[in-house]
């Protein structure tokens, strides 16, 4: 069995692979974890997480992996695409695809099964509920970290995305068994390099704008100011919240140019939905208040792209 998440993982992806794993292969199952690259450093202490194969660094024990799976789940994204270059090697197999999933819009037909609802916090808020299906003694200490992980980073350290009381019902349960709730919490945000914490001020203090007759903040970072410093993998991580916490900006887009494409994330409060945004116009999509996208184009055009579609929003992002 192989379970695999999206290319550029993050806390839920990894988290909600690694608590479905070890939770398939307490049940006697043979379970590979695969993934197109790697995950940034503050990810690396969660537990089990060395065993991940990883596409960038050992591209044949991905491929033999994922060849020879009879069934592959697919956690925290809803597309085949999202995989990145595993993309091509899924696409090849014939056994079934599972969908374990909360992002918007999946697309059903490339899955033999889906567990998907837009109305949880995360992917590793469904793996708990099917572990929890089995009963709480299925619960170990590093499927409790690991689930604890996934649903803390995917609401902001339970700032956003809770929709009802039971996302809390069920971290209480993980935290009755996880590593302290207070370390799992300094050692995913207290990790940032010199580095990235400048790279932040910079971003905030030389890179932001705001549009002011659309309630929105644009950082847009080319390839050299990332360069300036030393950018690595998870870097920009959370870079794009930060407009948010201002009382006037509905909108927050982060623009980083990367090695063959821009990258474009988005945030919103309140009923604006990034993700119909991103879709219409970045090939993206997610949730209503974080999306993603990409285009491939200049970084200048990319940003210029940017500033054309946001006043199709004025009215929307005006809404009180
Ligand atoms: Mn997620």
């Amino acid at each position: 069995m192989v379970l695999a998440c999206h290319v550029n993982p993050d806390g839920d992806a990894i988290g909600s692979v690694l608590a479905m794993a070890e939770f398939l292969k307490n049940h006697g199952h043979d379970v590979k974890m695969v993934v197109a690259n790697d995950f940034p450093g503050f990810l690396h202490w969660m537990p089990g997480s060395e065993d991940f194969l990883v596409f960038e660094k050992d591209a044949e024990a991905c491929k033999t992996a994922i060849a020879e799976a009879e069934c592959i789940i697919m956690l925290d994204f809803n597309n085949l695409s999202r995989s990145g270059i595993l993309h091509n090697e899924i696409g090849k197999t014939r056994c079934p695809r599972i969908l374990v999933d909360h992002h918007r819009d999946a697309d059903l037909c490339q899955f033999y099964c889906a567990m998907t609802n837009v109305a949880v916090s995360s992917a590793s808020e469904i793996v708990a509920e099917i572990i929890l299906h089995y009963g709480k003694e299925q619960l170990t200490e590093d499927i409790c970290t690991n689930l604890l992980v996934g649903i803390m980073t995917d609401t902001g350290s339970f700032a956003h995305s809770i929709f009802h009381p039971r996302t809390f019902e069920i971290v209480s349960l993980l935290v009755e068994k996880s590593m302290p709730y207070t370390l799992v919490h300094q050692l995913v945000y207290d990790t940032m390099s010199e580095n990235r914490l400048r790279l932040l001020g910079f971003s905030i203090n030389n890179r932001m704008e705001i549009i002011e007759d659309c309630a929105t903040a644009i950082i847009a970072l080319n390839k050299s100011d990332l360069d300036k410093f030393n950018y690595q993998t998870g870097d920009t991580e959370g870079v794009v919240n930060f407009p948010l916490s201002m009382d006037k900006i509905k909108m927050s887009v982060l623009v980083t140019e990367r090695q063959d494409q821009i990258r474009f994330s988005f945030r919103s409060k309140g009923d604006f939905s990034v993700h119909e945004l991103a879709q219409k116009h970045f090939k993206g999509g997610g949730h209503t208040n974080a999306a993603g996208g990409t285009l491939t184009c200049s970084f200048d055009e990319a940003v210029a792209i940017l500033k054309s579609v946001i006043p199709e929003y004025k009215d929307l992002l005006n809404e009180k």
